[in-house]
């Protein structure tokens, strides 16, 4: 990939990026660096969109200085890449490449097939008027994976290849398109893809609620039949939107075993702990949160006790994590800081504190607390 392919956001990008070594150094100076308390343990990540405009030089400098790999949030997903067949879009995605490259940052691909219907663009099913063939739907994930992981070979590390496939409910797969088109072997079929398109990336199976008693027998029978079967996998992204009060270590704790078990790495790849309890709207796209909808709690901010309580149970979750740091390979946070995190927006409009850091880009509690694990770790 040359510069000039790289278009003008590139060169941007590096502009401000000489500005972000300067700016924003006295604000984080005097806490120490994320990324180098955990190095021998694991990597911390973050989900952050870097592209001109987006972040402040506050915010670049907060982000290099604590995290050392980076996903992009949404801008790869595929109805932003290829909202039409064969028009793909790449000038955001080459612009972030070009960042995280220029700043030494791991990425990952995030993600390269979203199995939920409402999270794909409807040509992606159709034969003009007609649904379409196993075939035509196999061919177009074919032509996806080699666009997309196959443009980024060796510079996309690693790539969540399939995103939330199991069910919610009694089946194994999700009711989907994907399944019902492609067929009950679509998660295989997406692995065997990314791996032509770029054999050496490492290949996750990303999930949400996989360590609940409920899914995780889905997700270790998915594993096994990969197993059987020869199919690539390297590690499991439980993504890890929990909330507090309520986060399931002794589940966690299991599910990291089992998947260690089977030779595979476990990531926690989406890691947030909001405090505004959204019950069970995740379960269902949202179709409750009416119901759920409550005045804006913490407005006004958050309030010290829950600040403590957040930061009590993040450094559980990280003691747990450190207790099985040979199992696991990455803890990446979904979003900066608690200003950008989708729990502001969804499933309704609050003002959620899930993060490590607040809306000023100053450490939380929860980060001091979460610092403070590795030196009281054992070895
Ligand atoms: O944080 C993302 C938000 O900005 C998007 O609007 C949303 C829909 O594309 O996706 C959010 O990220 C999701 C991730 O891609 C997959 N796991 C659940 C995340 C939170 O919804």
């Amino acid at each position: 990939m040359t510069h000039q392919h790289r278009g003008g956001l590139w060169s941007k990008m590096i502009s401000l990026a000489a500005a972000v070594a300067l700016a924003g150094a006295a604000e984080t100076e005097n806490v120490p660096a994320l990324r180098d308390v955990f190095k021998d343990k694991f990597d911390i990540g973050v989900a952050a969109e870097v592209l001109p405009g987006n972040y402040q030089p506050e915010e670049l400098a907060l982000l290099c200085r604590h995290f050392g790999v980076v996903t992009p949030e949404n801008d790869l997903k595929l109805h932003h890449v290829q909202p039409r067949e064969g028009a793909f879009r790449f000038e955001r995605p080459d612009a972030f490449v070009a960042f995280a490259e220029a700043h030494h940052l791991k990425i990952v691909g995030h993600n390269l097939f979203w199995m939920r219907d409402n999270e794909t663009p409807a040509w992606f099913f159709k034969d003009g008027d007609q649904p379409a063939s196993r075939d035509l739907v196999l061919k177009r994930m074919r032509e996806h994976a080699r666009a997309v992981a196959g443009r980024y070979r060796g510079r996309i590390a690693c790539w969540d290849v399939a995103n939330e496939a199991l069910s919610d409910g009694g089946e194994f797969l999700r009711p989907s398109k994907w399944q019902s088109l492609a067929g009950d072997d679509v998660v295989e079929q997406a692995f065997r893809f990314a791996h032509e398109a770029d054999p050496q990336a490492k290949l996750i199976y990303n999930d949400y609620s996989i360590e609940s008693p409920e899914k995780r027998p889905k997700l270790l029978r998915l594993l096994r039949e990969f197993k059987a079967r020869g199919a690539p996998i390297h590690v499991v992204g439980i993504q890890g939107h929990w909330e507090l009060d309520a986060i399931p270590f002794a589940d966690i704790e299991k599910t990291i075993e089992a998947v260690s078990q089977l030779g595979v790495k476990v990531a926690i790849t989406e890691l947030d702990l909001g405090v505004v309890r959204r019950g069970e709207a995740w379960m269902d796209a949202g179709k409750q949160r009416e119901a759920l909808k409550k005045p804006d709690l913490y407005a006004a901010g958050c309030p010290p006790d829950v600040l403590q309580r957040q930061a009590e149970q993040y450094a559980r979750l990280f003691q747990l994590l450190l207790k099985h740091a040979g199992a696991v390979e990455r803890v990446t946070f979904w979003g900066l800081h608690d200003g950008r995190s989708w729990l502001n927006d969804w499933p309704w409009k609050r003002t959620d504190h899930g993060l490590i850091f607040d809306r000023r880009f100053q450490p939380k509690p929860a980060f001091f607390a979460i610092a403070a694990e590795t030196s009281c770790s054992k070895p």
